[in-house]
C-alpha cells in the first residue's frame, strides 16, 4: 500500500503571503495583477498591519503621511486626502482598508490566521504553511510580510500574575479601554510611550512615568492640512517621490522639499547660522533634524552641538531641574530613534505627573495594588507597556520556519540575522522577507521599499517560470558578502556608538549586530539589482523532480 503525502489534499499556491500590512497588501496586489494563484494570511481581524494592531492612545505616524503612502498608483495618491500632516492610527487604517477595496484583494485575504510554521519540502520546492487552527497550506513561494516592529517586547516582572489591574501593550491595545480617572502607569518612553503619555496625561487622575532611557522628542507640529496645501504636493508628487528616493532616510520633510538634501557639515557654519538652522527645523517640527547637516551622524562633535540644542530646549520646556536632568539625554541624538511628541515635556509640568528613573528606583516586583519600584509601593489601576518589540527578526522568528535539512531559521540566526539583501536566507529557497532584517526598512521608507521588493519578486517569480525554474536561493557565499556591506555602512556611524534595538540590543540574549542596511534606497536596489543580473547570479536556480518532469 502506498503512504499518501501528509499535504495530499491540502491547497496549493503558486504564492502564500503572511502579513496584510501596507507590504503585504502591495505584494497581494501586484500578485492578483499577474495572475497568480495567490492568498494572503493575515493574523489580524482587518487589514492593515501595524496600524491594525496599534491602536494606543494618540497612535499617529511620525512621517508626513503625503509621504507616508503608497506611491504605485498615481490615482490612488491623487484621489486620497490625508487629513492631518501626521495621520492617526485610525486614519491609516481607513487606508489600508481602502486599498484592499479599491483594488479588490479582499477575496485573496484570509483574516484571523497566524502562520504558526513553515516548512520546505527539499524534492518537490514547496513550502507547506500550518495554521493556529491546524489548516495546511502548500505553496511553491512564501512571502513574509510580517512587519519589522510587530512581536511585543515582554518585561518579566516578578509576580505580575498577582497585579489585580489592567494590564496593557501598547501594541495590542484593549478596544475600549477608558483611563478617565485612573492611577496610570506607562513603563518605556520610545515613541509610542512618548505618544501614549501625552494623551493619558489628559485624563488619567495620576500618571507614572518608568523611564529607562529618555528619548530626544521633538515637537511634531501635528495639524489639519489645508486642502490649499494638500493640492499644492499634490501637483508635485512626481518631483517628492524623486527627492524621497534620492534621500539617504526615504522621510525627508515636506517643508524642506525645496531644498531637502544638507549642503554643509555642523561645524563648517558660524555658530548663530547653526543656531538659525537648528531654529528653523525646531519650529518645522516632526523628524527633520535628520537633514539639518551633513554629518550629524558621522561626527561626534558636529552631533554635540544638535544634542545640546534640543538639550536646552528640553531645560527649558520642563520647570522642575530634577526632572529636567531626567529627561535630558546623555547619548548623541539621532542614533537612536528621534521621537516626534505633542507637548510631551510640557506633561511633566502638570501635578499628576510623576517621572521615575528606573537606573536610579528599579522595578522590583508586582503586587496585587501595583508596582514595587525603588522600594516603594506605587499603586495603579492600569499598567501600560510601551516596551518596544523584538525588531525586524521577531515576528519572522514566531513562526517554526524549517528550510534545507530541516534547519530553522532561529538556528540560522543563532548568531545574530543573516540575510542576502534583506530578503532571502541560504537554505531557505523560495522564502523571500519583505521590510526583513538587514534591508533599509527601518530607516528609509518601509512602504517605497515593499513597493520596490515587490516589484523585484514579481520580475524574479516571472524569470522562474519562463526558464523552467521552480527554486531560488541565494549562494551562501552572498550571505557573508551582504552583512559586510550592512557592518560596512554602519561602522562609520554613530549608530554604532551606541545602543539601540537597530542593533537588537533591546532584547535581552539577542545578538548585538547591525539589522538595517544604510546605504540608501539607489544602492540598495543596485544591490537587488546586481544580484538579478546575468540569470540571476547571486542566486542558485534549479527544477523540482515534478516540474523536470513535466517538462520533459
Ligand atoms: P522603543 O523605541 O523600543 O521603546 C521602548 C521603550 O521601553 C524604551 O524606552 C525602553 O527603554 C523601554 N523599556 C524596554 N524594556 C524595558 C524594561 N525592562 N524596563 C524599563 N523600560 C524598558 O519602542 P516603541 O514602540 O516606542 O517604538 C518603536 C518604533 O516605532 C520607533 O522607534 C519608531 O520607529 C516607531 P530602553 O531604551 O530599552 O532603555
Amino acid at each position: 500500500m502506498t503512504q499518501s503525502h501528509p499535504d495530499q489534499g491540502a491547497e496549493e499556491l503558486e504564492l502564500a503571503i503572511v502579513g496584510a500590512g501596507f507590504a503585504g497588501l502591495h505584494m497581494l496586489y501586484r500578485a492578483v495583477g499577474s495572475q497568480r494563484k495567490v492568498r494572503l494570511f493575515e493574523g489580524g481581524s482587518s487589514v492593515g498591519g501595524t496600524w491594525h494592531w496599534n491602536r494606543y492612545p494618540g497612535a499617529r505616524v511620525d512621517i508626513e503621511s503625503m509621504a507616508y503612502s503608497y506611491a504605485f498608483s498615481p490615482e490612488l495618491q491623487q484621489d486620497w486626502d490625508w487629513t492631518e500632516r501626521y495621520s492617526p492610527q485610525s486614519e491609516l487604517l481607513r487606508y489600508a482598508n481602502h486599498v484592499a477595496d479599491r483594488f479588490q484583494l479582499r477575496p485573496y485575504i484570509q483574516l484571523n490566521t497566524f502562520i504558526v510554521s513553515a516548512v520546505f519540502d527539499e524534492a518537490r520546492h514547496r513550502w507547506t504553511l500550518t495554521t493556529h487552527a491546524g489548516e495546511r497550506i502548500v505553496a511553491r513561494y512564501c512571502v513574509l510580510a510580517t512587519g519589522l516592529l510587530h512581536a511585543a517586547k515582554r518585561v518579566p516582572i516578578p509576580g505580575l500574575e498577582q497585579y489585580a489591574g489592567l494590564q496593557a501593550y501598547t501594541s495590542q491595545w484593549p478596544e475600549g479601554t477608558d483611563l478617565t480617572g485612573k492611577r496610570v502607569v506607562v513603563i518605556g518612553t520610545g515613541s509610542s510611550g512618548v505618544q501614549t503619555i501625552s494623551e493619558v496625561a489628559k485624563v488619567a487622575s495620576h500618571l507614572t512615568v518608568l523611564q529607562r532611557t529618555p528619548s530626544y522628542v521633538i515637537p511634531a507640529r501635528n495639524h489639519r492640512l489645508d486642502p490649499e496645501y494638500v493640492r499644492s504636493i499634490k501637483a508635485r508628487y512626481d518631483e517628492l517621490r524623486a527627492r524621497q528616493f534620492e534621500s539617504m532616510g526615504g522621510f525627508f520633510p515636506l517643508t524642506f522639499l525645496d531644498d531637502p538634501h544638507p549642503k554643509f557639515n555642523a561645524l563648517e557654519v558660524s555658530a548663530e547660522q547653526r543656531k538659525a538652522i537648528y531654529d528653523a527645523h525646531w519650529e518645522a517640527g516632526g523628524l527633520s533634524f535628520y537633514t539639518a547637516f551633513k554629518d550629524l551622524l558621522l561626527d561626534p562633535a558636529a552631533n554635540e552641538t544638535l544634542a545640546e540644542y534640543v538639550r536646552g530646549k528640553i531645560r527649558e520646556a520642563v520647570r522642575d531641574p530634577v526632572t529636567a536632568e531626567k529627561l535630558v539625554p546623555k547619548y548623541p541624538i539621532l542614533a537612536r530613534r528621534l521621537c516626534a511628541g505633542t507637548g510631551y515635556y510640557e506633561v511633566y509640568n502638570q501635578p499628576n505627573v510623576d517621572l521615575i528613573d528606573v537606573n536610579q528606583s528599579p522595578i522590583e516586583r508586582a503586587v496585587p495594588e501595583g508596582l514595587v519600584v525603588g522600594g516603594k509601593l506605587l499603586a495603579c489601576d492600569v499598567i501600560i507597556f510601551a516596551t518596544g518589540f523584538d525588531a525586524l527578526t521577531g515576528a519572522i522568528e514566531k513562526i517554526d520556519i524549517r528550510g534545507r535539512g530541516g534547519r530553522t531559521i532561529r538556528e540560522h540566526w543563532a548568531d545574530g540575522a543573516v540575510t542576502y539583501a534583506g530578503m532571502m536566507c541560504a537554505g531557505f529557497p523560495n522564502l523571500i522577507m519583505m521590510n526583513g532584517p538587514t534591508s533599509p526598512s527601518a530607516f528609509w521608507a518601509p512602504i517605497q521599499i515593499a513597493e520596490y521588493q515587490a516589484d523585484w519578486i514579481e520580475r524574479c517569480l516571472d524569470y522562474l517560470a519562463r526558464e523552467g525554474f521552480d527554486c531560488i536561493e541565494p549562494r551562501a557565499e552572498c550571505e557573508p558578502y551582504w552583512m559586510e556591506m550592512v557592518e560596512r555602512t554602519a561602522a562609520p556611524t554613530l549608530f554604532a556608538k551606541v545602543r539601540s534595538w537597530y542593533y537588537g540590543d533591546n532584547i535581552p540574549g539577542k545578538k548585538h549586530r547591525m539589522l538595517i542596511y544604510l546605504g540608501g534606497y539607489a544602492a540598495y536596489c543596485a544591490e537587488c539589482e546586481s544580484g538579478a543580473a546575468q540569470g540571476y547570479r547571486k542566486f542558485m536556480l534549479s527544477a523540482s523532480r515534478t516540474r523536470a518532469e513535466v517538462a520533459a
